[in-house]
């Protein structure tokens, strides 16, 4: 040690050597001259080291050692971080291309109501996906359907937000699972959540749906199968103002019109049906018409039911679409001449009101309102409620609504026909039907839950209720086609006897499905709409007749759909038409769209007067002569023509099913809270 330390102070400054090998022997300092080679240097090296200490070589062994240690470690964790990232990026990789292939299998279909916002923080990411844009503001008929995105991009937006909204719900499940008291196959209610509809709440009247956010879209052409129709409205309307303008109904062989209540009904039914399709200049007549000569202060009898879907439902709507007062003035004025038909023992409304004289009264032979009349006139009072600020008309069709939730007679859901306005109770028991006067009953259950935002709890209980009575004692399938179809039971008796008008009823299934209902209910929509096109296709005219009786058991040179000749007569209705719409806007599936232009074109072979107008016909199965009956009903431009042209149409904003509800006459009301 010492010798070392001389050297190293004659060489100069001390160096900062580690260990001893540097210090003093002969052969160290280099006697004999420099010597490089191998053989020397390991030599040497193990010279060294057999000169060093026991201690020395344990501490350098122990420094080795320690280092290879931890050399080990690193390269481990190194490894696993390493891979964890390759796997990552693999996971993400599919995660893209995989999962909105498998979610979006039904991309229209949305999940089940949730509340995203809540969670919306925590995923930042997420913020950017938009959600679908509100309907575009159209506040005059020419630039309505030219104004709107491309199906394919707000498709693409609507999926997106779909994915986002599924992931809300995932991550949400937990808390959500301990909150939710009624959670049937997807549509959850919230124990929170109110089942009084939103009524005691409307303080401030309400503006109109189109006085919302302007939104600047690209132009949605319009097609063909579109044009189609609209020169079929404008066949129809040449009719009418011809022959019957003002008038309830136009007869177009006789070339003149019929009166039901005197107060233009087809006008009226017809007006936002003219907003939709663009018809700018006939809008604008038919509205001086409305302006100058409407008038409700009449001594005349009319339906409460009709006159409430197809006059206050067509005013309010029109309303809505065009952002026009005298609308809604039209509307307020109609709707309190309607109210003296609550004026009953019971609170559930008469039949028949007199406008002018403020009378209400039953018909003539019975006491009794027909259920479907009593329940399907409440989106339009409940919307005039919210639009004037006035509660009355809302607590008077609520309370009919709540009144018959609680009511005794009816079959796992399914309501007699029948109600006594004195009593309040259902009368003519064990008959059940989905055809004519129990119909919309079923429809207002569900718009309604929807129209108020999803908080009535009561509505959605006895919709689904109702659906579950209709599979369990309703359905069956026909031979030889097997085709799912929905008969009656009258006392425990099952009848195969289907009414056209059950034809509402696979869209109404559609758009539950849509709002987070089971997915069932679809996939009995797409048995259902089957059967009713069939119900066109296998008639003579490839029209569907009023009534049908389906055969149950295969009979040979025999057809599924059978014909009695007092049913074989076609009124030009709307309700497979619309159904096709609803079915077409969820699924994206362009049978649909066929099979509509079908009985569009056999409107025209057999129905389509040369001089103006259409007629419902008398013989569904006599191509050669079909008997006009000379008859246009209202609801042909009022729902037919109208569904017609949005089933033909792949804008969907063009009355976003988000957005809007329509009631039970096609006229477009607002959702209040709109998804
Ligand atoms: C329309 O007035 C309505 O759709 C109602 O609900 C049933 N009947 C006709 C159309 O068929």
């Amino acid at each position: 040690m010492y010798s070392g330390a001389a050297a190293t102070a004659a060489a100069g400054p001390p160096r900062r050597d580690f260990i001893s090998v540097t210090l003093g022997s002969e052969e160290t300092v280099g006697v004999g001259g420099y010597n490089n080679s191998k053989a020397w240097r390991r030599r040497s090296c193990w010279r060294k080291w057999k000169q060093l200490s026991r201690l020395q070589r344990s501490v350098i062994l122990f420094l080795f050692a320690f280092l290879a240690v931890c050399g080990v470690i690193s390269y481990t964790s190194m490894g696993e971080v390493w891979k964890s990232l390759t796997n990552k990026s693999l996971d993400d990789q599919r995660t893209e291309q995989e999962i909105p292939r498998l979610k979006l299998a039904n991309p229209a279909v949305l999940p089940a109501p949730q509340k995203a916002d809540a969670n919306r923080g925590d995923y930042p990411e997420l913020s950017l996906q938009k959600p679908p844009k509100p309907p575009h503001v159209r506040r005059g008929p020419s630039n309505l359907q030219i104004k709107a995105p491309r199906r394919d991009t707000k498709l693409k937006i609507q999926q997106d937000t779909v994915r986002a909204v599924e992931d809300l719900v995932e991550v949400d499940k937990v808390e959500k699972t301990e909150k939710t008291i009624i959670s049937w196959r997807g549509a959850v209610i919230e124990p929170d959540q109110s089942t009084e509809p939103p009524s005691s709440k409307i303080m401030e009247p309400e503006k109109p749906s189109s006085v919302e956010a302007e939104d600047q879209k690209e132009p949605v052409p319009i097609n063909e199968r579109q044009l189609a129709v609209i020169e079929a409205f404008r066949h129809a309307w040449k009719g009418y103002k011809d022959f019957a303008w003002g008038h309830d109904e136009l007869k177009p062989l006789s070339k003149s019109y019929s009166e039901w209540f005197g107060l233009g009904l087809t006008l009226i039914d017809a007006l936002d049906t003219m907003w939709i399709l663009g018809l700018k200049e006939e809008f604008e007549e038919a509205r001086k018409w409305v302006a100058n000569d409407l008038v409700f202060d009449k001594n005349v009898d009319v339906n409460l039911f009709e006159s409430t879907i197809r006059i206050l439902g067509g005013l309010l709507s029109t309303y809505h679409l065009s952002g026009d007062s005298l609308f809604l003035e039209k509307a307020k004025d109609i709707g309190n001449r309607l109210m003296p038909a609550f004026k009953t023992p019971s609170k559930i409304p008469y039949s028949d009101v007199n406008i002018g004289r403020g009378t209400a009264h039953p018909p003539r032979w019975t006491s009794d309102s027909t259920v479907a009349e009593v329940t399907s006139i409440q989106l339009e009072f409940r919307e005039l409620s919210r639009l004037t600020g006035d509660e009355k008309f809302q607590k008077a069709v609520d309370e009919v609504m709540k009144h018959v939730h609680t009511l005794s007679g009816k079959n796992d859901g399914l309501v007699p026909m029948f109600i006594n306005t004195n009593s309040g109770q259902f009368t003519h028991l064990g008959v059940y039907t989905l055809g004519a006067r129990a119909d919309s009953y079923y429809e207002y259950l569900l718009k309604q839950w929807i129209q108020g935002g999803k908080k009535e709890n009561e509505l959605l209980e006895d919709y689904i209720r109702a659906i579950e009575g209709v599979k369990k004692h309703l359905l069956q399938r026909s031979e030889p086609k097997k085709l799912t179809f929905v008969g009656e039971l009258a006392h425990g008796h099952f009848s195969a006897k289907m009414d056209h008008l059950v034809c509402f009823l696979p869209g109404t299934l559609a758009l539950g499905a849509h709002n987070g209902l089971a997915a069932d209910h679809m996939k009995l929509a797409e048995t259902l709409i089957e059967t009713c096109y069939q119900m066109y296709a296998q008639v003579e005219t490839g029209l569907s007749p009023e009534i049908v009786h389906f055969n149950l058991h295969a009979q040979k040179g025999h057809k599924d759909v059978e014909i009695k000749p007092a049913d074989r007569h076609n009124l030009l209705r709307p309700e497979t038409v619309e159904s096709l719409f609803y079915m077409y806007r969820f699924t994206g599936d362009k049978k649909y769209q066929d099979w509509g232009w079908e009985i569009l074109q056999n409107f025209n072979r057999y129905t389509r007067v040369p001089t103006g107008g259409y007629t419902s016909i008398n013989n569904v199965q006599n191509p050669s002569n079909p008997e006009p009956r000379d008859k246009m009903e209202s609801f042909f431009l009022g729902e037919t023509l109208k569904y017609m042209f949005l089933l033909f149409s792949d804008d969907i904003d063009l009355i976003n099913l988000d957005k809007y509800v329509f009631n039970t006459e096609a006229h477009p009301l607002p959702i209040w809270v709109p998804a």
